[in-house]
């Protein structure tokens, strides 16, 4: 078996299978496909330096060897912050009102994608395979091949990919998307992104693009597919198990007796659509005011990216409507929401979801949520609750299961919202577990594993 090489902007650190802490699914399960093939992850360390060196510094923990490289802070500045989190990312979400573009961050984006390359270049053998991971490092693969790199080379888009008619809006565009065709396969979380991708290279490259989405281009072909991302579903389970999962449902439980608990969990960022949803919340409140005493809205919502002035203001906008929402409705012994912006373990997590009768799931657009996911994976199968879903999520395209799985909304109405939630409470047990049970089947077998393997599969093939 060829050794993976699997490259990201941030690497994390592999622990034991099953350590408490906050680590996630992706990196558990690109850790065991490395352990397997003696691979190494390479990405940036998050550590800054007065200049570079491209000095490596390289690790190994529990059969995983990593590889970072320290940046300058103009490169977190422009690279990062820059051109990844406010030009590509609020694009890349349909928020072209809030993409803005330097020339600045263009350039400290080309320069650390060399930087990459040039600190890569020299740790990949000729029978290794490579495996890009997302929307900071659009160029890498094109920058090894120029460095000679004539390695399987594959990018997976942990985004969404825009429509065309967006897209265009970034100056050179075209350029961004050339770098892409350099790679050897090219994966989206869903099908709409594959269109969007497909789409464009057809009209605005002329290139040439086949049923099966293959991509030609310069003399160079180039496959697309979807590749959903799924759960780590059995660590997860796993995770369910332990005092830490069981206590915070028990603290969930017996803080908010006699009502039922309504969940949010979501990195505090303007794709994941909280204000709306908390205009619903009020929405709902005030539709069926006698729901107020019998419901509890809990926000987990950790911030992100602080150094964006777009997530400082997002923060305020939602302390401000909790606030208020508050304010009109607690009685002395009573609030209908709780907004909390910290975050909590894996573990925690779990016990949190299922102490909850609704998972509310609103992004305004998202490449594919796994907290979708892991509200139903977290659910007890004798009295599951129900996830309330945004169209707009890529788990919309795996969730909705014709009508029988996740209660569907366009998170932008408010009554949709307000008027899903209401049947979520009320959902009879019957429809409850028939919802769940095909649910649960879906997050259960398209889990990360199966992701990986069918990635890295298609890459080899
Ligand atoms: C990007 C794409 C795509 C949240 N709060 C806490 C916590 N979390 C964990 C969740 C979940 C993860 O963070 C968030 O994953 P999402 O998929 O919901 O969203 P993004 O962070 O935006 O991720 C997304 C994903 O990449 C994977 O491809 O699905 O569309 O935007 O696992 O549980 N984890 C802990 N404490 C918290 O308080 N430990």
């Amino acid at each position: 078996m060829s050794r993976l090489i699997v490259v990201s902007n941030r690497v994390s650190v592999p622990k034991a299978r099953g350590a408490a802490g906050s680590q996630g699914g992706l990196a558990v399960a690109l850790g065991s496909a490395l352990r397997e093939r003696r691979g190494i992850w390479f990405g940036w360390s998050g550590k800054e330096t007065q200049t570079f060196s491209g000095h490596l510094d390289m690790q190994k923990n529990h059969g995983v060897t990593t590889a970072t490289i320290d940046l300058e802070p103009q490169d977190v500045d422009e690279y990062y912050n820059g051109y990844a989190n406010r030009t590509l990312w609020p694009l890349f979400h349909y928020r072209i009102d809030l993409a803005e573009y330097e020339s600045g961050f263009g350039k400290g984006y080309e320069r650390v994608n060399q930087r990459f390359a040039d600190s890569l270049g020299p740790l990949i053998d000729p029978e290794d395979t490579v495996w890009v991971h997302d929307y900071h490092l659009i160029p890498l693969g094109e920058r090894l091949r120029t460095r000679g790199n004539k390695n399987r080379i594959g990018f997976f888009l942990h985004i969404p990919w825009p429509p065309r008619n967006l897209l265009v809006a970034l100056p050179f565009h075209e350029r961004l998307v050339r770098t892409m065709l350099a790679y050897d396969l090219i994966g989206f979380q869903d099908e709409e992104s594959v269109d969007s991708f497909l789409g464009y290279c057809r009209k605005e490259l002329q290139a040439e693009v086949s049923e099966d989405g293959t991509v030609t281009f310069d003399g160079r072909s180039v496959k697309v597919a979807a590749f959903p991302i799924g759960l780590d579903y059995d660590e997860f389970l796993e995770g369910g198990q332990t005092g830490d999962a069981r206590q915070a449902e028990q603290r969930m439980r017996s803080s908010s007796r006699y009502r039922k608990v309504i969940i949010g969990v979501d990195r505090l960022d303007y794709s994941k659509g909280l204000p709306e949803r908390f205009d619903a919340l009020g929405r709902f409140f005030d539709t069926y005011p006698e729901r107020v005493k019998e419901t509890l809205y809990v926000q987990v919502a950790p911030p992100s990216r602080q150094d964006v002035a777009s997530y400082q203001k997002i923060r305020n906008t939602l302390e401000q409507k909790a606030g208020q929402i508050n304010g009109e409705r607690s009685e002395v012994d009573m609030v209908p929401i709780r907004y909390v912006n910290r975050g909590y373990s894996r573990q925690e997590l779990f016990g949190i979801y299922r102490s909850a009768h609704v998972g509310l799931v609103t992004p305004l657009r998202d490449g594919m949520n796994l907290v979708a996911k892991e509200y139903i994976a977290a659910q007890d199968p004798e009295d599951p609750g129900v996830l309330v879903l945004s169209r707009f999520a890529g788990a919309a395209e795996q969730l909705e299961l014709d009508g029988e799985g996740a209660l569907m909304i366009n998170p932008y109405s408010m009554e949709e919202t307000s008027e899903a939630i209401r049947t979520a409470i009320d959902m009879p047990l019957e429809e409850r577990k028939a919802r769940w049970e095909k649910l649960n089947e879906v997050v259960k077998t398209a889990n990360v594993e199966r992701w990986r393997e069918n990635f890295v599969e298609a890459l080899g093939a």
